[in-house]
């Protein structure tokens, strides 16, 4: 049978099963890579894995933002336990090749180890290699030397294709290992990334798109290739799977409880099948959070922006568009360790996502939660079309504040979904409804039995009607579903509301209608038989109230909060692919996080992390769950009189000595000797070009952007030595370094000035007299410290924004044109492009004398060094380094995230600091811009069970000098866990450092 071409032709004259109409089926053919594999195949509904379909929920997590390895397995069991089937990912180019032809992919650059732990959580992947991703990343994933590499990147343009050259064939050679064609994760591989605005004079360079489509199969990629178009506008349709992203909601994260009235999307199923209407409706970034930038109201507030109501309201207008792929863009967001960020962000990539920085889960996990396993048990919502996207106000209701849409299955023609939320997103109004709605018995007015249902403000619902629930057909229910399962031929229906609200799930019978009799819970239901053969149940949605409708039907009637505790889990099967079964499926409730389920004999094995003490509930196989055990020990379990298990799980929490920083002893250097008349610089980059690539054409007379000469990441020092004409009276330069930053400039040892940074300016210009008149003849040293945010990001394509130059933009000297500088000198992280610190990579350290003197390390030798803290700080502006070391010692069995916790300093605020854990630089402080204040710094990286070593830089920008405000180790969780153990990363010690001076 030819797969790739394999025709199903579903007959346009198959009996309706219902009265309602149905559009008339199309043509349904399945389509492959071109024969290249059959592992993932699609039609214009979905995707089908092994011939399955699937709705493809996906959330977004970038390993190169999580160093610590081995917490991978961590974060992907806690997006599979949400419901989830998919994470998808992006490879950083300018990490893995900082310099052009040397490309690694050791360490923490490896995705083995993520390949490896997708393939326990049993979740697929989409790879996004870019070669340009975006992403809030320095200079957009592309490596630096792009920065002084001509011609217009993201075109066609000869040295771009060759610059990608060997990234995308060692990339895609990587990713073409683990694809699911060869036993690996992989199920899809995305080309570009956005490739959706051009600047002037520029368009869609199709030459371009086609080059690197045939790069990726050259190297052996057999999977579909998709594309993100930063919104529906039909460009790179040339690949197999076509998609678009939205952020609906935006990313001013400053007033999080107001929407736009328009908030909500309208027009993507028609810019759907307008552009790929033979391809599913695939969403491959969708609002999960939002980035916060510098002086931002901080990721607490982006969550709100994207909570629990937003994800009801936006994610099921999803389904009123029947997207059957939805990516979130982040699901866990990760850190901007090192120099990682572009200038519009900040250390902490938290997004405000479902799960945070560290890694805790926020209530927005438990509401996808109730999503997720909504659309894994319903596959009639697969091959479903929206009725009347363009009609849909005031439809069924007859109530204008309301939009409802009708999704139906057109392909089983029989299950229906209404999709209901707000007209206006913003409305906060209570509103009341009845829906008249098509079942296969007829139209009904629901509830059925008198009253009205509530549509509360920011909220959405999916309303089903002839809906399959194993063995049942449910005719519809106003209470939503968030799962249901066979077990021991019994059918387990869970049904949720928001509290107190009066719903009604009716059940359609063939023969005799069996008896609603409520076994658990208080709650009084009205009950009736329509058409004889239907019965319909009213209730209020009130915490947890269980009914038996007959002998094999278990009703789950939960308010919303009961709902979250809910979570369904699937033994493993055997063979590469045992953890994506989702036969079987065990429902516990209860507990902050269940990881995963294993069945062996009559014993189920359950593993989770818990907060406090669980109350669970237990919905197994009588036969495998005659022990149940938590965490490996032994649960005592009782039996509900409707069979179900429960049982009691107490947590402990041990107490751990967390060290009081300010009490350690520390230990500080200065870090500025440059100013210091005997400084010599002679080791140091000589500026001398006299010309660049750069589209910004130098007005000095030598180039002095710092990535002309390899230096991309961090702080950079710049020396001008000069020879005084007699007459200058100050210098004037203006500085380039992205939002937030800033710089300093002192004359010989003497400080001239700073400018301080702020949010707005990516440069800026400043005057600083000289102290006092220079002699004529004598020579003198300007020094220069600016800080690098980042390069910009190259969003628009052919723009080479990301080229902008981080430098001196143009200097001259006060009241004496005529002076010159003879001799420019710059310095940033020691040895530039050729990096030092291959373990942690080529953006984690700068061009501080103590960054480049490897102070930041563990073992450097500071026994000679002063005590001082960096509460104590400087008194007048320079940079100074401090270091500590303290031990950690938390057991086993514990999930305890930590993080180093500063706080604003009001009195001479205006400094930088960065922060430095056993080497790697989880940190970058500036005070007088904000918001983060904690740092969190992930296990594996901090040493929990040994010695630690960290490190502050102090660069005070003003006479008057700056201290820290405070500094302390603070325990942001404690949660019992049964996360795998954590291997540290490897925190090689300092070793001398040849050259640095
Ligand atoms: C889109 C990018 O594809 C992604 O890399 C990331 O930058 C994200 O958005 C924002 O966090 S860019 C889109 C908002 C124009």
């Amino acid at each position: 049978m030819l797969f790739s071409k394999l025709v199903a032709l579903l007959s346009a004259t198959l009996v309706l099963a219902s009265s309602k109409p149905r559009s008339v089926q199309k043509l349904n053919i399945i389509r492959d890579t071109d024969g290249l594999q059959t592992n993932v195949t699609w039609d214009e509904y979905s995707l089908m894995i092994n011939g399955e379909r699937m709705f493809m929920f996906s959330g977004e997590v970038h390993p190169y933002r999580m160093p610590s390895q081995s917490l991978y397995l961590d974060i992907l069991q806690k997006v599979k336990s949400m419901g989830f089937n998919t994470v998808s990912f992006y490879v950083f180019w300018g990490i893995v090749e900082p310099k052009r032809g040397v490309i690694s992919f050791e360490g923490f650059r490896d995705l083995q180890p993520f390949f490896d732990a997708a393939m326990e959580a049993g979740i697929y992947l989409m790879a996004r290699p870019g070669p340009y991703i975006n992403a809030e990343t320095t200079a957009g994933g592309f490596p630096g030397w792009g920065t002084y590499t001509p011609s217009l990147w993201r075109t066609s343009n000869t040295t771009y294709y060759e610059a990608w050259q060997n990234y995308v064939s060692t990339t895609a050679h990587i990713l073409a290992e683990n694809q699911i064609t060869n036993g690996g994760p992989i199920i899809l591989v995305q080309s570009e990334n956005e490739y959706t605005g051009w600047a002037p004079g520029y368009s869609e360079d199709f030459t371009y798109e086609a080059e690197l489509l045939s790069a990726w199969r050259t190297a052996g990629i057999k999977v579909p290739i998709t594309f993100n178009d930063a919104s529906p506008e039909g460009h790179y349709l040339t690949v197999n799977i076509w998609g678009y992203d939205s952020y609906p909601n935006g990313f001013d994260c400053s007033s999080p409880y107001t929407w736009a009235s328009n908030a909500v999307p309208t027009y993507f199923w028609s810019a759907h099948e307008e552009y790929a209407p033979e391809e599913p409706n695939a969403v491959y970034e969708y609002q999960g959070g939002a980035f916060d930038g510098w002086g931002g109201s901080g990721y607490d507030t982006c969550a709100i922006l994207t909570g629990p109501d937003f994800e009801r309201v936006f994610y099921k207008n999803e389904l009123a568009t029947s997207t059957t792929y939805l990516n979130l863009y982040m699901i866990y967001g990760g850190t901007n360790w090192g120099g990682i960020a572009h200038p519009g962000v900040y250390t902490s990539y938290d997004y405000g996502s479902a799960i945070a920085e560290d890694r805790t889960l926020r209530e927005k996990y438990y509401e996808l939660k109730l999503q997720a396993n909504f659309l894994r048990v319903s596959p009639a919502y697969l091959t479903t079309r929206p009725m009347n996207s363009y009609s849909n106000q005031g439809a069924f209701t007859g109530n204008q504040a309301l939009l409802t849409t009708q999704v139906l299955d057109v392909v089983g023609n029989q299950t229906g979904f209404y999709v209901i939320r707000q007209a206006n997103a913003s409305s906060n109004a209570m509103e009341m409804y009845t829906l008249t709605l098509p079942t296969s018995v007829g139209n009904l007015t629901v509830p059925v039995l008198g009253g009205q249902l509530t549509l509360d403000g920011k909220d959405s619902k999916v309303h089903v009607v002839d809906y399959a629930a194993g063995a049942n057909t449910l005719l519809y229910s106003t209470a939503e579903i968030t799962t249901w399962a066979t077990i021991d031929g019994r059918d387990i229906i869970v049904v949720y509301g928001n509290a107190g609200e009066l719903h009604e799930t009716a059940f359609k019978f063939d023969g005799t209608v069996p008896a609603a009799t409520v076994v658990s819970g208080s709650e009084q239901l009205k009950s009736e038989t329509i058409n004889s053969t239907n019965l319909v149940i009213q209730y209020t949605t009130t915490g947890q109230t269980v009914v038996e409708v007959g002998s094999d039907v278990l009703l789950y009637i939960l308010d919303r909060a009961n709902a979250y505790e809910f979570w369904v889990l699937y033994p493993p099967t055997t063979g590469a692919y045992a953890n994506y079964s989702t036969a079987d499926p065990i429902l516990v409730k209860g507990g902050y996080f269940i990881r995963s389920v294993d069945v062996s004999g009559s014993t189920l094995a359950l593993l989770g992390d818990l907060n406090s003490t669980a109350s669970f509930e237990i919905i197994a196989p009588a036969a495998s769950s005659a022990q149940v055990t938590f965490n490996g020990e032994p649960l005592t379990l009782e039996k509900t009189s409707y069979g179900t298990l429960t049982a009691e799980k107490t947590v402990s929490l041990p107490q751990v000595n967390i060290p009081t920083l300010e009490s350690l002893t520390w230990k500080t250097a200065d870090s500025l000797p440059e100013i210091t008349p005997t400084y010599d610089d002679s080791s140091w980059t000589t500026a001398n070009h006299t010309t660049t690539v750069n589209p910004t054409q130098p007005s000095t007379p030598v180039v002095l952007y710092a990535g002309d000469y390899g230096y991309h990441t961090g702080n950079i020092l710049w020396r001008a030595h000069f020879t005084s004409l007699g007459a200058e009276t100050g210098f004037t330069l203006n500085v380039q370094g992205g939002s937030a930053f800033g710089y300093s400039v002192w004359l010989d040892s003497s400080f001239i000035g700073s400018w301080v940074g702020d949010a707005v300016y990516e440069s800026y210009q400043s005057s600083f007299s000289f102290p006092g008149t220079l002699s004529k003849g004598s020579a003198h040293v300007l020094t220069i410290l600016q800080d690098h945010m980042g390069y910009e990001e190259d969003w628009t394509a052919a723009s080479d924004d990301f080229k902008a130059p981080r430098g001196l933009l143009s200097y001259s000297f006060e009241g004496s044109n005529a002076t010159t500088v003879d001799l420019w000198k710059v310095i940033g992280n020691l040895g530039g492009e050729d990096y030092v610190d291959t373990t942690r990579g080529p953006l984690n350290e700068g061009g501080l004398y103590g960054e480049r003197q490897g102070w930041h390390l563990p073992d450097f030798d500071d026994s000679y060094w002063a005590d001082g803290l960096p509460t104590n700080g400087i008194s007048s502006a320079g940079v100074s380094f401090y270091r500590t070391t303290f031990e950690l010692d938390i057991p086993s069995g514990v999930d305890y995230p930590m993080a180093i916790v500063t706080t604003n300093m009001t009195t001479n605020p205006y400094f930088r600091s960065q922060f430095y854990v056993n080497g790697y630089q989880f940190g970058k402080y500036v005070n007088s811009v904000g918001p983060q204040q904690a740092f969190p710094v992930p296990q594996g990286i901090l040493n929990y069970n040994g010695l630690n070593t960290l490190a502050v830089s102090l660069w005070a920008h003003e006479n008057e000098g700056a201290k820290l405000s405070s500094i302390a180790l603070e325990v942001l969780a404690q949660v019992e866990s049964s996360m795998a153990a954590v291997v540290n990363q490897p925190m090689p010690p300092w070793t001398p450092r040849p050259g640095a001076s």
